[in-house]
């Protein structure tokens, strides 16, 4: 921390610095190299440019006070960049196989994770990740777990914050696309999985001329056991919706608590064929004025669990539609048109719909829509849902500009609302409770342009109860001209803007070299409690418990046996600095081989690899850290193995012979 004193001298010779640059001079200013005098002027600076440099970099050694969790679009992973300083700390390997990590190459661990994710059998090697979702209690993130959807496949996945790795990936039995997840409820109860483009249930075969009658969309409730880290699927349900494609989703909190939001966007049930004369999709979903906001009860959903009141299909609990719809579940709301993201405000109380072709944002009260529930105030839609009235639980619109996307909250009663069409980013009041400053409610602030096509906004803590406010980041999904050129395939561009004054200030562009990034959420670094090494030497990182193979130093060894008609060639192997031991592993062609190893060491950052060329075998093993791999011997050869981290200046001799007889 810096004394008052100091900051106060600091800053005074920043403003003077600030103020020399502004007249255009660089005069010198006590207490700051000339040096800096020289950069300013040589690499020309902007006033801005020098605030936000100071604002953003990060001396080092020096941590930054958020850690941001963005989606690594389809490139199927995560990235975890520092927020002010923009550095990206790690990348983690989620639906795609991260060599680094050693992550799908050969551990049977990561590789059995991996295969949780397959459909049918079939091995599915990317992801289309969309929406991180960090756990939490009380409408507040806790740091422990991170759940991240793959719209693709209609996948979540289970990210541990003890040591920021894959744990599991759970595949939608019944549906083969989604979009609205993940996202929690205020305790994580559930990981919300919600649907994007209909189909019928279990992607089963049904011709497009019975969209209505086959077709569904589904939202998955799944339920997450804390203690194991896991998804339950004997927990879990589902609730079948109509095909109108739902979009995203958020859940209600405190007074909102036990309620679920999710937009809609193809309520015409345009089933497409511009090929056969039909109008294409983007004009057949953009008919109708409205879709419909869904409005999920899913305290009530439990209930009918409770009641016994589903079906099981494929393995998991589903309530029918019509249940849905009779029972006091599902309601609708119109919305308009074809809107994309709904935010629940910090409170709870109001629901912040996206137009996306409209150029306000909608916001809904909760409490007036359980007045018109409560008074039975609506009619139905062709699959018997209620649908309430508009003017009765809309609180107000906003008009903000064109593509309103998504929205984030701060601390102060203001919203922020991305315009992909403006490519700007509209500050705007919020109403009711959060008025404490006499601003005029429900209106339009500012608005700063951002470059380019903003999609998703993010905010630290901005999904909780709480926004801490002080920054947004604006999630571009292009860049155009504002880095080097790399090649026709443009990096996305992250951009920090600072809202802790009285205007939005833009303060940094990072480049995400990547797939496509959707959603990120920022929390607060302090609460993150990662392993700094693994708890105990022999670790499985998959099964967070002591691995029952785990070697220990002096305990190594190879043994061989006969199994169901085929040699079993089993070693214990350990790695510390710079061997591995033991050194020679000698087969013969068609044995079956078991290969534990064990990382002893205790020093942080003390990793070693395991890279065994020619059968795609490439481990990490962290300090303490017990991995498994287990292959056919199918080719004789010589194989060196080597370990792949810089490990000690005798890194290089950190290897050994695989020998394979023929
Ligand atoms: S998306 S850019 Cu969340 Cu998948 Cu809106
Ligand atoms: Cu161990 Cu290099």
């Amino acid at each position: 921390m810096m004394h008052g004193k100091a900051k106060g001298v600091i800053l005074g010779v920043l403003m003077a610095l600030v103020a020399a640059c502004a007249r255009g001079r660089a005069t010198p200013v006590a207490g700051l190299p000339a040096e800096a005098q020289t950069v300013i002027r040589e690499r020309g600076l902007s006033p801005e440019d020098v605030v936000a440099a100071l604002r953003t970099y990060m001396p080092g050694g020096k941590y930054d006070e958020y850690v941001m969790f963005s989606s690594g679009g389809h490139s199927g992973q995560v990235l975890v960049i520092g927020i002010p300083s923009m550095r990206l700390l790690k990348v983690i390997g989620v639906f795609t196989p991260e060599p680094w990590q050693g992550y799908g190459f050969g551990e049977k661990g990561t590789l059995e994770v991996l295969a949780e994710g397959f459909a049918r059998g079939k091995p599915l090697l990317w992801g289309d990740t969309h929406h991180p979702a960090l756990s939490e209690t009380e409408g507040e993130y806790d740091g422990q777990f991170l759940f991240i959807n793959d719209k693709a496949n209609a996948r979540l996945a289970v990210i541990d914050l003890r040591d920021f790795e894959t744990k599991q990936i759970v595949k939608n039995p019944n549906a083969i696309s989604d979009h609205g997840g993940g996202f929690v409820t205020p305790n994580t109860e559930y990981v919300v999985e919600g649907p994007q483009y209909a189909a019928p249930i279990g992607w089963e075969y049904a011709p497009l001329d019975q969209y209505k009658d086959k077709y569904r969309g589904l939202l998955t409730f799944w339920a997450f056991d804390r203690q194991k880290g896991r998804v339950d699927l004997d927990r879990s349900f589902q609730i079948e919706l109509p095909p109108y494609w739902q979009d995203l989703c958020d859940a209600g909190k405190k007074v909102s608590y036990g309620w679920v939001f999710c937009n809609s966007i193809n309520t015409e049930m345009a089933t497409g064929g511009i090929e056969e004369g039909n109008p294409p999709f983007e004009a057949g979903t953009a008919k109708n004025e409205m879709d419909y906001l869904h409005i999920i009860n899913w305290k009530k959903a439990e209930e009918l669990i409770r009641a016994g009141k589903y079906e099981v299909i494929n393995g998991i609990k589903v309530i029918r539609l019509e249940t849905a719809a009779r029972e006091g579940v599902l309601f609708f709301a119109p919305e308009p048109k074809s809107p994309h993201g709904v935010d629940v405000a910090p409170g709870g109380e109001y629901i912040v719909v996206g137009g996306k072709l409209d150029p306000h944002v909608t916001i809904y009260s909760f409490e007036k829509i359980q007045k018109a529930i409560a008074a039975g105030n609506f009619e139905r839609d062709p699959f018997g849902v209620p649908v309430l009235r508009f003017e009765d639980v809309k609180e107000a619109q906003v008009e903000l500009g064109l593509g309103p996307l998504h929205t984030v909250f701060d601390d102060k009663g203001y919203a922020y609302t991305s315009l992909f069409l403006d490519s700007a980013v509209a500050k705007w009041s919020l109403g009711g409770p959060y008025r404490k400053d006499g601003a005029e409610p429900w209106k339009l602030v500012e608005k700063l342009p951002v470059h380019y096509n903003i999609g998703h906004i993010a905010a630290p803590e901005g999904d909780t109860v709480s926004p801490d406010g002080k920054y947004v980041v604006a999630l571009n999904k292009w860049s155009v001209d504002r880095f080097q050129p790399v090649g026709p395939l443009h990096p996305q561009n992250f951009q920090l803007i600072d809202i802790s004054g009285g205007k939005m200030r833009l303060l940094y562009d990072m480049p995400i070299g990547i797939g496509e990034p959707h959603y990120a959420q920022i929390i607060k670094a302090d609460k993150l409690k990662p392993f700094l090494v693994y708890p105990e030497i022999g670790w499985n990182a998959v099964k967070m418990a002591k691995d029952p193979n785990a070697t220990e130093a002096g305990r190594e060894r190879v043994e061989v046996r006969e199994e169901g008609g085929r040699r079993v060639v089993e070693i214990w192997m350990t790695a510390v600095r710079s061997h591995f031991k033991p050194e020679r592993v000698k087969v013969r062609k068609g044995d079956h081989v078991i290969w534990h190893i064990t990382n002893i060491e205790r020093a942080r950052d003390a990793t070693h690899g395991f890279a065994l060329g020619g059968y795609n075998i490439n481990l990490s093993l962290e300090p303490g850290e017990t991995a498994t791999i287990e292959f056919d011997a199918d080719q004789s050869g010589t194989f060196p193995f080597y370990c792949t981290e810089f490990c000690s200046a005798l890194h290089l001799e950190m290897m050994g012979y695989f020998l394979v007889e023929p």
